[in-house]
């Protein structure tokens, strides 16, 4: 091995990484190379050289951390030892109300100087679906996808703030990502946006480690190939600090930057009033939150307090809150629900508003580095050996640990429902107890989709909500729903759906309002929801019923009574209005794909697009009327004789 070593080392591109190699310990890398295999080696070069440049100090400082980590690991050692947590205090605020609608006002003041990061460097495995999640149908109405919506939102923020600069979208990718985003943003134009104002910044793999003693595992049969594993979203803060992104931001005059992940198609609908408390109550980070079950995938935000009488406020993983519970007095039930049915720590969304001075501060400190973890699975009782390698960790949540005590780190949580006490009463009044109690359910701005249906059914069974693409369609139906329930106008109540899996066994339940999609346009505020609907108590929409209201021009509502299908298209410059509109018509509706027990039958149907078989329906076009306008001016829209 020594020759090999000595020889490598001659060639002046290899040696100061042979030389960072054999810092961090890993001599033994070496012992299968043979020196005639020279393109082996180069390539083998080219990925040490990335490995370097993808981690703060490179290797050595990678190795040298995951040793103390698996130390820790092996002894046992509790991560928050030493705390004791506490339900944190922060702010709740009901969609609609006036406490709401003055926090969204306060942030629409201040969202001209907003810039926003997308960590999508995930892949869909556990959902089910092949695709880059940011592509995949946020509902089947339009089938827009979920970067589209993103984009659009941004862009209605800009568009209604009178920004000076664009808005600035920072998209985290991966290798596994990387390309088709590229194409798909390409395909679609940038969904509108300018294509500078978008910037892709691609995480890189970090080394697998084969044992405590922080040895880098090789691929079984190509001794020149480190295996690789996803270092987690917490990325997202070396890259915006690496890349010198978050810093030019700080420079532009910018003040908070959002973090969100890929398939929560509700993020903008509380992001104004979450602006609106970190600006009003000067937090320096935001934690967008809302109601959590005991053991549900979600990480919890607690307030922890050491023995000298500081805390700090942060996520802790749903992993670790159950342990970290037991052992504290009067939690040695651990994770389990209050008296409300709910976890009484509110629920982590992965929806975070930093402000970017502190934010920046923050990353000149760590260099964008946030405190990892490491989760072997061990293969014996001493913890040396492992099942299969591990890696080094980090969530983008966790950076509040690292900033100073001078900085607040607080949390809001946003409830949907949209219904007084008074007006539950009234629409519940003869409905079963099955729909009242969906009717005054407390909703959250929060619906992911990461299950696949066989999951997501045995979460719901437990109690727990599925996150998967029926329910993330079904919650954004409900949430323009109940928005427009909360200004007066009568949308009826769900009906009760189950949508079988492939395996005809599986079922999520979901109860299925009218499909109501609106433009970002409409739903970013209270404010622009009343200038589209500006008569709500004259607005009926039947449970059958779709509403599409598309484009950034301008619709305003003053009649409607909606039995069918109904699609207003705006274009930038067209103002439509729509004094009093009579629809009936087929409309659009679901249809199951699969049948409940017929698992053979089901199997057959493969040619199925993975959207719609991970949702388990598909949609059936009706009659629509449809009304588009595609050049700027003034138009009503009126009843058809
Ligand atoms: N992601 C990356 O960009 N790179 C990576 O290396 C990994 C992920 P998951 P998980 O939503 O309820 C988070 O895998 O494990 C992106 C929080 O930690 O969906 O479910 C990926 O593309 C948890 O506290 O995360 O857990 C996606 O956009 C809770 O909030 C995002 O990171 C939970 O989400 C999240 O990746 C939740």
């Amino acid at each position: 091995m020594a020759g090999i070593v000595e020889e490598l080392q001659k060639n002046e591109t290899y040696a100061p990484l042979v030389k960072n190699l054999l810092d961090a310990g890993q001599n033994e890398i070496f012992d299968k190379f043979n020196l005639n295999d020279t393109e082996q080696i180069a390539s083998f070069f080219n990925q040490v050289k990335l490995l370097e440049d993808g981690y703060p100090g490179g290797i050595e400082a990678y190795v040298k951390q995951a040793r103390k980590l698996l130390e820790a690991s092996k002894r046992g050692d509790n991560p928050f030892e030493g705390y004791v947590p506490e339900v944190p205090k922060g702010a709740t605020l009901y969609f609609n109300t006036d406490e709401f609608n003055e926090m969204e006002k306060v942030g629409l003041e201040n969202a001209d100087k907003l810039a926003f990061a997308l960590v999508a460097g995930g892949l869909g495995e556990r959902l089910g679906y092949s695709g880059i999640k940011v592509a995949l149908p946020s509902e089947i109405t339009t089938e827009d996808c979920y970067l589209k919506v993103y984009i659009e939102s941004i862009l209605a923020l800009q568009k209604a703030t009178n920004a000076s600069k664009p808005l600035p979208l920072v998209m985290m990718t991966s290798d596994d990502t990387h390309s088709r985003t590229v194409e798909l943003l390409e395909k679609n134009n940038y969904f509108g946006m300018l294509k500078e104002q978008i910037t892709l910044l691609k995480q890189e793999k970090v080394a697998s480690i084969r044992n405590a003693n922080g040895a880098v595992a090789c691929d079984p049969n190509d001794p020149y190939k480190i295996l690789t594993k996803p270092h987690g979203h917490g990325d997202i803060h070396y890259l915006l600090h690496s890349s010198g992104t978050a810093q030019k931001w700080l420079d532009e005059g910018r003040t908070y930057i959002l973090f969100f992940q890929d398939t929560n198609g509700l993020v903008f609908r509380s992001l104004l009033a979450c602006l609106g408390v970190a600006v009003s109550r000067n937090f320096s980070a935001n934690s967008i939150t809302g109601p959590r079950k005991a053991k549900q995938a979600v990480g919890a935000i607690c307030c922890l307090k050491r023995e000298d009488g500081t805390s700090i406020t942060t996520n802790v993983e749903y992993n670790q809150l159950d342990p970290l519970l037991r052992a504290t007095p009067g939690y040695e039930q651990g994770d389990v629900n209050g008296e409300d049915g709910l976890s009484p720590f509110p629920g982590n969304f992965n929806q975070l508003l930093f402000r970017l001075n502190d934010y920046v501060k923050t990353l000149d400190v760590t260099k964008g580095l946030v405190p990892e973890f490491v989760n072997p699975k061990y293969a014996d009782e001493t913890r040396t050996t492992f099942k299969k390698p591990t890696r080094l960790e980090c969530m983008m949540q966790d950076l509040p640990r690292m900033f100073d005590s001078s900085c607040v780190v607080g949390f809001t949580t946003c409830i949907g429902n949209g219904l007084s006490k008074e007006r539950q009463d009234f629409l519940c009044q003869n409905l079963d107890m099955t729909l009242a109690s969906i009717m005054k359910r407390d909703i959250s701005f929060f619906s992911p989709v990461k299950n696949n249906v066989i999951d997501a059914a045995k979460k719901q069974l437990g109690g727990n909500h599925p996150a998967c693409a029926s329910s993330g369609e079904a919650d954004l139906y409900e949430i323009n729903a109940r928005a427009l329930i909360s200004l007066g106008a009568f949308v009826q109540p769900p009906e009760k759906k189950r949508w079988f899996g492939k395996d005809g066994s599986s079922v999520i339940e979901t109860f299925e309002w009218p499909h109501i999609v609106l433009s970002a346009n409409v739903s970013k505020s209270v404010q622009s929801l009343k200038d589209c609907f500006v008569n709500p108590s004259f607005v009926k929409i039947s449970s059958r019923s779709t509403l599409v209201i598309r484009g950034t021009g301008q619709v305003v509502i003053d009649t409607l009574d909606l039995d069918g299908a109904l699609v207003i298209e705006a274009c930038e410059g067209a103002v439509v209005n729509v004094p009093n509109l009579v629809v009936r018509n087929d409309s659009f509706m679901f249809r199951a794909l699969y049948e409940e027990g017929d698992a053979s039958k089901n199997s057959e149907k493969d040619n199925i697009p993975e959207y719609l078989q991970i949702r388990g329906y598909e949609l059936i076009k009706g009659e629509c009327r449809n009304e588009i306008f595609k050049e700027p001016g003034k138009y009503g829209v009126i009843n058809e004789e």
